[in-house]
C-alpha cells in the first residue's frame, strides 16, 4: 500500500474557502485530475481536483470544513491504481462495448475536472441596486435568489446535479433547488438549467423568488412596473434538418462556462466602446530591432508586451479604469495585473500578467508566450487567471479592423486590438505612409464617463506612438 495526502493547490487569491461538495469516498477509484471536493469562497468557487491516480482510502474534510492551500482532503492508495492499471493492460480484457460501458462515468468525470476553469473563478459582477440600466437589470435580477439561503441548509439539502451543472446554474443565478430534472435519477442537466432559464425569460415560469418580488409589488400597490421583464419573443424552435444536412457537437466545458459569464456581462454591464487608431511605425521599428537583438535568446516580442506595459501607465494615470464596483463603492486596485484574451481549441480563456508594473517587456513577452503555450495545452490554474485589473484581447494576429469586446467582470475595462496596418497620415504638410494600429476600448458606464473614455484612448494611443513616455 503507497498512501498519497492530497492536499489543496494553490487556489489563487483565496486564503481560506469552504467544502461545499465531497465528490468521492472511501473505496472509489479516482483518476488523476479527476475532481474530489468542490470549494466556494464568499464570490466564487471551483473544483479540487487530484494530483494523482489511486483508491480513495480516508477523507479528511467534511462538508462545511474551512481549507487553505496545502489542507489535506483526502489519502489515496496509488499503489491500488497502479495495479489496477498494470490488470487493464493485461490480456483478457473484456469486449470493447462493455469497457466503453465501465469507462465512461470517469470520463465524465475527467471532463468535469479539466483544469481550465477561467471563467468560474472569477468573481460574479457585482450588482449595484441603483445603476444598473433599467431594460435589462430586472430580467437578470428575477433569476437571483434575493435572500442568501441559510449556508448549513444548503450544504445539507444540495439538489442531485454534478459540480458543473451546479456552477452553471450558480453563473446564470438560476436556483438549483426549483428546475425539474430529467436526467437518470432526477438528475438535473445543464439542459434543464438552460430550460429553466428559457422558460423564464419566455415569462412561462417564475422563480420563486420573483414571485415573491412580484406579490410584494402588487401588494404595496407598485402594479407591473413598466421597465420589468425584457419581454421578449420565445428563441425560434427550428427544424435545421428540414433544411439541409447538419451535426450537433456539444459545447466544450470552457465555451460552457465562458458563454455563461459572457451573457452575463454582456446583459448586465451598460458598455460602451470607443474605437480609435495610434500610429505604432517607430514602435515597430523597435519591436524589430529587438527580435533581432534576441533572436539567440529564443526571446520573440509581440506587440501584445508594449500594450500590456502601456495599460498599466494609463491605468496609472486613469486610477478609475484600475477598479471594480463593489455595491455602491468603487474597489481601486493598486496593484496592476493585466489579462490577455488567449483563443485556445477548447474556447476563450484569460490568463493574467501578474505586478506587470514591476516587470520588462522582454519578461512580459516571455511570460505572455508561456501562458499561452499553457492556455492551449490546457494547463492553465485557477491562480493564472485570477486577479486581473484589465483585460487586452488581441486579434492582431489573425485580421480585421475594430470589434467591441465584452468587459470581464468585475474589471470595469478592456482594449480590444486589431491589426495593424499602412496608411496615409496627414503630418501638416503631406500624406506619409504610417502603420497604424486600430484600437477598441470597451467602458463600463457606471464607472466611467465617455470624456474619461476618450483621454484614457487618446493617452494610450500616445504612449504606443512614443513608447518613452510609458516611463515618464
Ligand atoms: N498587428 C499586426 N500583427 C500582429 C498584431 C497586430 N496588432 N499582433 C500580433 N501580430 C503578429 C505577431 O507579431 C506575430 O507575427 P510574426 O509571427 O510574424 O512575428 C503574429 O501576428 C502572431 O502573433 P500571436 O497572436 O501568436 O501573438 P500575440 O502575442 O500577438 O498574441 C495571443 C497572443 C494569446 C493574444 C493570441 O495568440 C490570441 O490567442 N489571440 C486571440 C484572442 C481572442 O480570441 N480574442 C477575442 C476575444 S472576444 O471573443
Amino acid at each position: 500500500m503507497a498512501i498519497q495526502e492530497i492536499k489543496v493547490p494553490d487556489i489563487g487569491n483565496f486564503d481560506e474557502v469552504t467544502v461545499i461538495e465531497i465528490l468521492v469516498k472511501p473505496g472509489d477509484t479516482v483518476q488523476k485530475e479527476q475532481s474530489l471536493v468542490t470549494v466556494e469562497s464568499d464570490k466564487a468557487s471551483m473544483e479540487i481536483p487530484s494530483s494523482h491516480a489511486g483508491v480513495v482510502q480516508e477523507l479528511r474534510v467534511k462538508l462545511g470544513d474551512k481549507v487553505h492551500e496545502g489542507s489535506v482532503l483526502l489519502t489515496l492508495d496509488v499503489a491500488k491504481a497502479q495495479q489496477a492499471s498494470a490488470q487493464n493492460s493485461e490480456p483478457n480484457q473484456p469486449p470493447a462495448q462493455v469497457q466503453q460501458a465501465q469507462a465512461a462515468p470517469k470520463a465524465e468525470a475527467i471532463e468535469q475536472a479539466a483544469p481550465a476553469v477561467a471563467a468560474s473563478m472569477a468573481p460574479p459582477a457585482p450588482t449595484p441596486a441603483s445603476a444598473a440600466p433599467a431594460a435589462v437589470a430586472p430580467a437578470a435580477a428575477s433569476l437571483q435568489t434575493p435572500h442568501q439561503p441559510d449556508r448549513s441548509a444548503q450544504l445539507v439539502h444540495l439538489p442531485h446535479a454534478s459540480p458543473a451543472v451546479r456552477r452553471f446554474a450558480r453563473e446564470l443565478g438560476v436556483p438549483l433547488e426549483e428546475v425539474q430534472g430529467t436526467g437518470p435519477k432526477g438528475r438535473i442537466t445543464i439542459a434543464d438549467v438552460q430550460a429553466f432559464t428559457q422558460a423564464v425569460m419566455r415569462g412561462t415560469l417564475q422563480t420563486r423568488a420573483a414571485a415573491a418580488q412580484r406579490a410584494t409589488a402588487a401588494g404595496a400597490g407598485a402594479g407591473a412596473p413598466g421597465g420589468a421583464g425584457l419581454n421578449l419573443l420565445p428563441w425560434p424552435q427550428v427544424d435545421f434538418a428540414k433544411f439541409g444536412p447538419i451535426e450537433r457537437k456539444d459545447l466544450s466545458r470552457i465555451q460552457k462556462i465562458s458563454g455563461a459569464n459572457l451573457h452575463r456581462n454582456w446583459v448586465m454591464i451598460p458598455h460602451v466602446t470607443n474605437h480609435d487608431d495610434a500610429d505604432v511605425t517607430d514602435l515597430e521599428a523597435l519591436r524589430q530591432q529587438l527580435n533581432e537583438e534576441q533572436a539567440k535568446a529564443g526571446i520573440k516580442v509581440t506587440l501584445l508586451a508594449f500594450m500590456i506595459k502601456a495599460a498599466v501607465a494609463a491605468l496609472r494615470k486613469f486610477p478609475q479604469f484600475n477598479a471594480s464596483l463593489d455595491g455602491e463603492q468603487l474597489v481601486l486596485k493598486k496593484y496592476f495585473h493585466i489579462g490577455f484574451a488567449a483563443d485556445t481549441p477548447n474556447g476563450l480563456v484569460v490568463p493574467v500578467v501578474r505586478d506587470a508594473d514591476q516587470k520588462g517587456i522582454l519578461e512580459i513577452a516571455q511570460e505572455t508566450a508561456a501562458l499561452s503555450q499553457k492556455a492551449r495545452e490546457g494547463k492553465l490554474t485557477p491562480a493564472d487567471m485570477t486577479g486581473g485589473c484589465f483585460s487586452i484581447s488581441s486579434l492582431g494576429g489573425i485580421g480585421g479592423r475594430y470589434f467591441t469586446p465584452i468587459i470581464n467582470a468585475p474589471e470595469v475595462a478592456i482594449l480590444g486590438v486589431c491589426k495593424s496596418h499602412t496608411e496615409p497620415q496627414w503630418d501638416g504638410q503631406q500624406f506619409v505612409p504610417r502603420l497604424m494600429l486600430p484600437l477598441s476600448l470597451s467602458w463600463d458606464h457606471r464607472v466611467i464617463d465617455g470624456a474619461a473614455a476618450a483621454r484614457f484612448l487618446v493617452y494610450f494611443t500616445g504612449l504606443l506612438a512614443d513608447f518613452r513616455r510609458v516611463s515618464l
